[in-house]
């Protein structure tokens, strides 16, 4: 017997990740409901490319009782709103937004870093999903956490539009286009023109200067891999369709060479080591989109600090660093708890 699974926000980026997802990897579901606002309830959306089409409910209409669990990628808002009743039918919500990320009973879980952390689920019925650049750069980092404990972070984000959803996708699309033809490029999503372009800005600003989003990957980090990791990030918006990459420089407890860190990447879960150390022998986004690994490349020993690190990483932000993780946690939820599949 299998689950019967909710996927809400099944037109967004990220919700049509989650089905070509389950499609791939064959999830065991008995049953899909896939759900989105009343806009596009009676829509078809498609299961993958397995030929199967999915009616789209109203997510204000659907009734989650009896229903095993439910993948959310609706933003906050209306996270805000359905989540509780869906929890309190029994159905374990598995949200992708921010808004219960930080809160001290919802586990934030990366399976391949802190896949124990979902056993706390019980206490309200939501597990959380990390932002996409934090569940990146945690993959990265514990391996070598594990070897040589990390203490401090320093990160550099090169994020791709397609975290801003379908309209920042749009502006890249029409901006660059524009300015090709010479037509004016108005920002309408973004702050700046984004096209020949980089903005050192993501998300709203906080009252210490830095962002929400820079402030996401130092709580992020902290609660999935350790309180005491030290993290300053600075993100960026670069006119990218998809895959994030970050520049990450690591100190640590302990000396690890560049050698023995690039053996601990190669062997560790949910990495791709791409490090050739010659023109081309590294990965850079548009080369990982439609996987499922974050790739490492460009390790490096730091001398400017004691045991310090440097590296390359870059993922599908859709996928590992939303939908892939989401459908991890699903299965991860299934294998150690609902034992159904
Ligand atoms: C971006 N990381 O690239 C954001 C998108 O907290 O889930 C995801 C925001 C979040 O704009």
């Amino acid at each position: 017997m299998g689950y019967r699974v909710v996927v809400a926000g099944a037109t967004g980026n990220v919700g049509r990740e989650m089905l070509n997802i389950m499609a791939e990897r064959e999830f065991p579901a008995d049953e899909i409901a896939v759900l989105a606002s009343s806009r596009s309830a009676g829509e078809l959306a498609d299961y993958g490319e397995t030929g199967r089409k999915l009616k789209i409910q109203n997510i204000e209409h659907f009734d989650p009782t009896g229903w095993d669990m439910a993948l959310f990628a609706i933003g906050s808002e209306a996270t805000a709103i359905h989540a509780p009743r869906f929890a309190a039918a029994g159905c374990v919500v598995i949200d992708n937004s921010s808004l219960y990320r930080m809160d001290p009973d919802v586990p934030l879980v990366v399976p391949e870093v802190n896949a124990e952390a979902i056993d706390g689920y019980k206490a309200k019925n939501i597990i959380a999903n990390p932002n996409c650049s934090t569940a990146q750069m945690v993959v990265a980092l514990k391996p070598l956490h594990d070897a040589a404990k990390v203490l401090r972070v320093v990160v550099a984000t090169y994020q791709s539009v397609s975290g801003a959803g379908k309209a920042g996708m749009d502006e890249l699309f029409e901006q660059s286009r524009n300015i090709f033809v010479g037509d004016s490029a108005e920002p309408r999503k973004f702050t700046k023109q984004i096209a020949f372009n980089v903005i050192p800005h993501i998300d709203s600003f906080l009252d210490d200067g830095s962002t929400k989003e820079e402030w996401k990957m130092v709580v992020e980090t902290k609660k999935i891999l350790d309180p005491k990791i030290k993290v300053i990030a600075t993100c960026v918006r670069v006119p990218v369709f998809v895959g994030h990459s970050e520049a990450v420089y690591v100190e640590m407890e302990r000396e690890l060479s560049a050698e023995d860190a690039q053996n601990l990447l190669r062997e560790a879960p949910g990495i791709m080591l791409v490090d050739k150390r010659e023109d081309g022998g590294y990965v850079t986004p548009v080369e990982c989109v439609g996987d499922y690994a974050t790739y490492v490349s460009r390790v490096r020993e730091d001398p400017t600090v004691e045991n310090g690190l440097a590296f390359w990483c870059v993922s599908d932000n859709l996928r590992k660093g939303a939908a892939l993780n989401a459908v991890q946690i699903a299965e991860l939820l299934g294998r150690r708890h609902l034992k159904k599949g």
